[in-house]
C-alpha cells in the first residue's frame, strides 16, 4: 500500500526536528528540549515507520544504528587522497616551517590558521546531494575501510548537509573521537558490570569504528569534529582555511572553536602556549595544535613533499605516555599518615620532564592493573598531575617476590601500618611520632577544638619541627624561654604568649585530650561520646574493639581505628610523656543511664546561619539538654535546625520526612524543661 502524503509528511518533518535536536546538543551544544521530549519525537517516527514499509529513508535518524552486524568491512579508495601531516616538535621546528612556506611564497610574512590536533582517527564523509552516503577510514591515505554504519551511530555527524541547495558531491574529513566524560562514562558502566574498560578514548574511538556490529559503536558515544575537505563538486570552496572551517560548521558539522589566524612563528608559538595552557580543560585528548597557511591559493603554491602538504605541520605536545621499567615498589607516608605505593622506575622522559617513580595509588590499584615488580609498564604524566603507572605493557619474569605486599611497619616510624576495613587506603598508626605526619599532628594537636594552644600555627609547627626542638607534643611542654625566642622572627613578647598558652593548655578536659590525639575516625563528636562513656582515659585506653562498640554511635570502624591507635606502644608512650609534662583533665564516672532533659536520646543536625545564635552555642544548648549533634541528615536525625542559607541538608532532611527546627522553635523547646 502507498504510503499516504500526510504520512510521508509527518515523517519528514519529524526526521527534520529530530537532526535539528541532535545539532543543536551535539554540535552546538545548547539543547532546546529535554531527552525526554527528544525520545518522544523518536518513538512517534520510529512508530510510523514501522507501520509504513519502505517509509524510512537513509537519512531518517532512526538508520542511525539500523544496520545488522556486517561481515567485514569493504575497501574503499579515496577520491582524493588522505595526505598525512608532517611533525614539528621543538620551536625550532616551527621556525623552519614558517622560513620555508616565506621563501616558498616569497612573502616577509605568512598568515595562518591555527586550530587542534585531535588524538582520534582521521576519516572523511562523503555526502552526495547533501546526504551522507559513505564514510570511510583513513588507511593508507589511498584505501580506507568503509564504516559508513558505524559513523551513522555518531550523533555529531549530519546525515543531511545544512545547504539548500546542497552541492552534487562533498567529503569532509575530520577526526573521530571520544569525549573524556563519554570515556568516564563508559568505563564507569563496563566496570559495574564486570567488563572490560578501555585503555584511553583513543583506543576507544579506534576499537568503536572497528565493531562489526554498530550498535556496539553506538554505545561509545563517540564524537567527531571537522577539519578539511576532499573531493568536491558544485560547491564553491572558500579562499582561506579559516573561512572553510566556518562553512562546515554552517553546514552541521562540529569545528572545535579553539582557532584562530596567527602570522609569523610567535603567532604560532602563542597559539601553541595558549592551548597548551588550556589543554586539561578540554572535553577531549589532543595531542599538539596544527598550523596551515591560511589563503588557498598559497597552499596551492607551494605544494606537497612526499605525502604530505607543505603548508601546514602539526606542533606536537610532549608525548604524555612513555613505557619503562618498573624497578621496585616502595611505599610513602603522606601528612595523615597516608601509605602510598610508589614505583621506582629507570628513568624516562615523559610529558616534557625525565620521571624516575610514579604513583601506584593504593594496593587495589595495584592489583586491579596486575603491577608486578620487574614489570615494564607506562607512566602517564598528563598537565601538572604526579605521574602514575597506568599499566603494564610488558609482563617481567613475575616470580613470587615481584608481587607487592604492602609492609606491616612505617618506613618512618616502624609503627604498625593498618588498612580499616571498607578503605582503599592504608594507614601508619603511629599518628603522634610518625615524622611524616609529625607538622599535621602537632597542629591538630594545638588546635582551637583541640588542646586550644594559641599562636603555635603552621609557621611555627614548621619551625619547631625543622630545628629539631619538637617531635612530639609532649615536647611542646618542654619548650623554654631561650629554646622559643631563639627562632627567627620570634620576638621576645610572642614567646613569653606562646609559652603562657601551652601552660594553659596543662588544664584540659578528657573530651578536648581525646579528639587532641587525632585518632582517625574519632571526631570532636566522637571523642566526647567515648570520653562519657568511659569516663577515664585508662578505661578507655584498655577497652578493646567489642567494649568500645558499646559507646553511642561506635561502628565498628571506628572501634578498630581507636583500638590500634592505642594498641600503638609508640603512641601509649607519648600519652605517658604528655601525663608526666603535667597535661591533667578532671577524671569522671563511666556513663550511666539515660541522658537526661528535652532532647534525652534525640540526634540534631544544625545547618545555616542562625539569627541570634553561633552553631557552637546551639551545639552546646542541645548537648546540655541531653541530645547529641550529628554532621549529616541521616535516617537517624531526629530533628534539623536551620537558619538562612542552609543548603543540602534542609533538603534532605525534607527529603526524609524529618521535622526542621527554626531558631524560636529550638529555644521554645529547650525551655521545656521549665514550663511543666
Ligand atoms: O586534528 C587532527 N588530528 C588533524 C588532522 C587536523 N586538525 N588537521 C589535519 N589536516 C590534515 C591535512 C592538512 C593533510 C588536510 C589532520 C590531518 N591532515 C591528518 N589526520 C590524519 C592524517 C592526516
Amino acid at each position: 500500500m502507498a504510503v499516504p502524503r500526510e504520512v510521508a509528511e509527518r515523517a519528514a518533518r519529524l526526521a527534520r526536528e529530530i537532526e535539528r535536536h541532535n545539532h543543536l546538543y551535539y554540535v552546538l551544544d545548547a539543547p532546546e528540549i529535554t531527552d525526554a521530549q527528544w525520545d518522544e519525537l523518536f518513538a512517534e517516527l520510529a512508530a510510523l515507520e514501522a507501520a509504513w514499509p519502505g517509509l524510512a529513508t537513509p537519512d531518517s535518524p532512526t538508520q542511525r544504528v539500523g544496520a545488522k552486524p556486517a561481515e567485514g568491512f569493504a575497501e574503499v579508495s579515496h577520491r582524493v587522497p588522505m595526505l598525512s601531516l608532517a611533525n614539528a616538535f621543538s620551536d625550532e621546528d616551527v621556525a623552519a616551517f614558517d622560513r620555508r612556506c616565506r621563501e616558498g611564497l616569497g612573502k616577509e610574512a605568512v598568515e595562518y590558521s591555527c586550530e587542534l590536533k585531535f588524538d582520534g582517527l582521521a576519516v572523511t564523509l562523503a555526502y552526495e546531494d547533501g546526504v551522507l552516503a559513505k564514510g570511510a577510514t583513513r588507511g593508507d591515505g589511498e584505501t580506507g575501510e568503509d564504516v559508513t554504519a558505524n559513523l551513522r551511530t555518531i550523533r555529531a555527524i549530519p546525515l543531511r548537509l545544512r545547504a539548500e541547495p546542497p552541492p552534487r558531491l562533498l567529503e569532509v574529513r575530520g577526526e573521530v573521537l571520544m569525549l573524556r566524560r563519554d570515556f568516564e562514562a563508559f568505563n564507569a558502566r563496563a566496570r559495574a558490570a564486570g567488563e572490560k574498560t578501555l585503555v584511553n578514548p583513543r583506543n576507544g574511538a579506534a576499537g568503536g569504528l572497528r565493531q562489526l556490529d554498530p550498535r556496539l559503536t553506538a554505545k561509545r558515544r563517540l564524537s567527531f569534529f571537522a577539519y578539511g575537505i576532499g573531493a568536491h563538486e558544485g560547491w564553491a570552496v572558500p579562499p582561506t582555511h579559516a573561512a572553510l572551517l566556518d562553512a562546515l560548521a554552517a553546514l552541521g558539522f562540529p569545528v572545535a572553536r579553539e582557532r584562530r589566524t596567527a602570522t609569523g612563528e610567535a603567532g604560532l608559538l602563542a597559539f601553541y602556549a595558549d592551548i597548551g595552557a588550556r589543554r586539561d580543560a578540554l572535553p577531549c585528548d589532543i595531542d599538539g595544535v596544527v598550523y596551515k597557511v591560511n589563503a588557498r591559493a598559497e597552499q596551492e603554491a607551494l605544494g606537497f613533499v612526499s605525502r604530505a602538504p607543505r603548508w601546514a605541520v602539526a606542533h606536537k605536545f610532549p608525548a604524555e605516555e612513555a613505557v619503562t621499567e618498573l624497578l621496585d615498589i616502595g611505599v610513602q607516608v603522606g601528612r595523615t599518615g597516608a601509605i602510598t605505593p610508589v614505583a621506582r622506575l629507570a628513568p624516562v622522559f615523559v610529558g616534557g620532564t625525565t620521571v624516575s617513580s610514579a604513583t601506584l595509588h593504593n594496593e587495589d590499584e595495584i592489583r586491579r592493573k596486575e603491577v608486578w615488580r620487574r614489570d615494564r609498564v607506562v607512566v602517564r604524566r598528563a598537565g601538572d598531575v604526579i605521574p602514575e603507572v597506568a599499566r603494564v605493557a610488558q609482563a617481567g619474569p613475575r616470580e613470587e617476590g615481584d608481587r607487592f605486599a604492602m609492609p606491616a611497619a612505617c618506613p618512618e616510624c616502624g609503627s604498625a601500618i593498618a588498612r580499616l576495613e571498607g578503605e582503599a587506603i592504608a594507614r601508619c598508626t603511629g599518628g603522634l611520632i610518625c615524622p611524616a605526619q609529625r607538622k599535621a599532628a602537632l597542629l591538630h594537636f594545638a588546635s582551637r577544638r583541640a588542646m586550644d594552644i594559641e599562636g603555635l600555627g603552621d609557621r611555627l609547627v614548621d619551625q619547631l619541627v625543622d630545628a629539631g626542638l619538637v617531635r612530639t607534643p609532649a615536647d611542646l611542654y618542654r619548650l623554654d624561654h631561650a629554646a622559643l625566642a631563639g627562632l627567627e622572627r620570634m620576638a621576645d613578647k610572642s614567646a613569653a604568649n606562646v609559652l603562657a598558652a601551652i601552660g594553659r593548655s596543662r588544664e584540659a578536659t578528657l573530651p578536648r585530650f581525646v579528639f587532641a590525639l587525632g585518632i582517625r575516625h574519632v571526631g570532636e563528636v566522637t571523642a566526647k561520646d567515648l570520653a562519657r562513656h568511659f569516663g577515664t582515659l585508662d578505661a578507655l585506653m584498655a577497652a578493646d574493639a567489642a567494649r568500645l562498640q558499646e559507646a553511642p554511635d561506635v561502628g565498628p570502624v571506628v572501634a578498630e581505628s581507636v583500638a590500634r591507635f592505642f594498641a600503638e606502644p609508640h603512641n601509649r608512650a607519648v600519652i605517658a610523656d604528655l601525663r608526666a609534662a603535667g597535661v591533667r583533665w578532671a577524671e569522671g564516672e563511666p556513663a550511666r543511664g539515660a541522658p537526661e532533659g528535652p532532647f534525652a536520646g534525640k540526634i540534631v543536625v544544625l545547618t545555616g546561619t542562625l539569627p541570634t545564635m553561633t552553631r557552637d552555642e546551639a551545639k552546646a544548648l542541645v548537648e546540655a539538654a541531653g541530645g547529641r549533634v550529628a554532621g549529616s541528615v541521616s535516617k537517624k536525625t531526629h530533628f534539623v535546625v536551620a537558619g538562612s542559607e542552609a543548603g543540602s541538608k534542609l533538603e534532605r532532611a525534607r527529603e526524609l520526612g524529618i521535622e526542621v527546627l527554626d531558631e524560636a522553635r529550638l529555644r521554645a523547646m529547650l525551655e521545656e524543661r521549665e514550663t511543666p
